[in-house]
């Protein structure tokens, strides 16, 4: 099959309650491939880029102060159908209501700082992974195991 990227954010709210390291493995251990990974400070005029469906509507003055609140990590991911294995392993927007066993059901109880952001589609995934990866910040190399034992 053929293996599909994805953009994800480690919110602020990830990033300060230091369960990035949790998130990460989760990713890892479903067998995603890390292809891309970094730190930055979302500024108020990339959170708009980002987040630009949703610039319009009352509850956006919130999620820009949110989002640029404190740094956040942005990883592509890539993996067979990984946009929707990774909404699948996020959960529902709002953590109340996001089912025990994804990351916002197991982490958060709030519609808010819902800890992590998936690309919601293809279109999405392609502009959100140009907005934060250049092409010389996303690796291609062999997913099987090394050998490290020789
Ligand atoms: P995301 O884009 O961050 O992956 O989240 P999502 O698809 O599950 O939810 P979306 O509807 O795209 O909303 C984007 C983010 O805005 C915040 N939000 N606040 N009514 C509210 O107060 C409200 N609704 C959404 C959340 O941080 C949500 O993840
Ligand atoms: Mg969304």
């Amino acid at each position: 099959m053929a293996a599909e990227r994805t953009l994800i954010l480690f919110k602020p709210d990830a990033v300060q309650r230091r369960l990035c390291g949790r998130l990460l493995t989760r990713i890892e251990e479903r067998g995603l491939k890390i292809v891309g990974l970094k730190m930055l400070q979302v500024t108020p005029e990339l959170s708009r880029e980002h987040y630009a469906e949703h610039v319009e509507k009352p509850f956006y003055p919130q999620l820009e102060e949110f989002i640029t609140s404190a740094p956040v990590i942005a990883l592509c991911v890539e993996g067979p159908e990984a946009i929707q294995v990774m909404r699948g392993m996020m959960g529902k927007t709002n953590g109340r209501e996001s089912a025990p066993g994804t990351i916002r059901g197991d982490y958060g109880v709030s519609r808010q700082m819902n800890l992590i952001h998936g690309s919601d589609g293809p279109e999405a995934a392609a502009r959100e992974i140009g907005i934060y990866f250049s092409d010389s910040e996303l690796f291609d190399y062999d997913p099987t195991l090394a050998p490290w034992t020789c």
